[in-house]
């Protein structure tokens, strides 16, 4: 085959269903039930090239969210937690990687098709590949221009939000591609009741009057890890965080600062919603604080939560 697409330069492994075989053979069958109906479930997590080598940044509520998603496809993953994190260090290593983004799936495999997966078997692949900064290294100094979208966000009545699906990034794809399309760099997605809930691929916070706001679980939103470890951090700094809030659309224009947290967006600021300027139409003080305290942090410069790592020996 060759010809590796550039985003995925520097890889040459990938893991599925129990071996490491060469990144080029990790094929599925165009009968894949989850291609069809957007069965599997994943995860996106980061490896850091910290200060103290290469480390998994908060592992553990990564694999446990994995499997959590998979039970209510009725998933059965064959591989023990201990074994996909023995995996994934393997394919880190073997790859000579030391920063990069690790991607599981777990899906239905070519058995029968048919909305009901049947006898089509659960399967797992994971792989791991170096990724810079999600929306571009000048949204993480400059903000992002976000569109509140004409998509609302499926309720959780619809789909389980707590999950994270593959099929459902269809309602993230079209709320993202549309603003894209109107030349701006993201999207804000309203839920069912109109109250804010997250970005395609981001949850979303609010700074106001000196304090931060972010929808609640209720709201349709992923329980991001990262908007965990950045409630944390900000509590921590001694910021008051209301984390069980509805946000209505009208507090987005008139907030102090907004700003999105995710896996691959990290801390990312938005600078304008609908072309209106948040605050001073750039990454805010306190988005500034939280955002430098983040990077810190995922590079080892601090030696506070350190049981958010897990270290690689290379
Ligand atoms: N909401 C959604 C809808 C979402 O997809 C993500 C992660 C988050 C919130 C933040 O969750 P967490 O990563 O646990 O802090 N989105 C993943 C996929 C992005 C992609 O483009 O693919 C991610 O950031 O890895």
């Amino acid at each position: 085959m060759g010809n590796r697409p550039e985003m995925f330069e520097g890889t040459d492994t990938i893991w599925m269903d129990g071996e490491f075989i060469d990144w080029e053979e990790a094929q599925v069958h165009v009968l894949t039930h989850s291609l069809h109906y957007g069965t599997g479930v994943f995860e996106g997590a980061r490896c850091y090239d910290t200060s103290q080598g290469p480390a998994l940044f908060r592992w553990e509520p990564h694999l446990d969210r994995l499997y959590s998603s998979a039970e209510p496809l009725d998933h059965e993953i064959e591989h023990t937690k201990e074994e996909l994190t023995e995996a994934t260090i393997e394919l880190i290593k073997r790859q000579g990687l030391r920063s990069c983004y690790i991607r599981p799936l777990v899906f239905y495999g070519y058995e029968s098709l048919g909305v009901g997966p049947g006898d089509s078997p659960t399967r797992v692949a994971i792989a791991a590949w170096p990724w810079g900064a999600y929306l571009g290294e000048d949204a993480l100094q400059n903000g992002v221009a976000v569109k509140v979208s004409s998509w609302r966000k499926h309720a959780s009545s619809q789909i389980p939000t707590n999950v994270k699906a593959t099929g459902p990034y269809l309602n993230s794809m079209l709320a993202g591609e549309e603003a894209r399309r109107e030349g701006y760099v993201e999207a804000i997605l309203l839920n069912k009741e109109g109250l804010v809930a997250e970005g395609p691929g981001e949850n979303l916070f609010l700074v106001r009057d000196g304090e931060i706001y972010t929808p609640g679980l209720s709201q349709s939103i992923l329980d991001g890890i990262t908007r965990n470890s950045v409630i944390e951090i900000a509590e921590d700094i001694g910021y008051t965080v209301h984390d069980n809030t509805s946000i209505s659309r009208g507090e987005l224009y008139t907030a102090d600062e907004l700003f999105f947290t995710g896996t691959a967006a990290e801390v990312t600021p938005i600078s304008k919603v609908d072309n209106v300027e948040i605050g001073n139409g750039g990454r805010g003080p306190i988005t500034e604080e939280l955002q430098q305290r983040f990077f810190d942090v995922v590079d080892r410069k601090t030696e506070d939560y350190e049981e958010w790592f897990k270290y690689i020996d290379v």
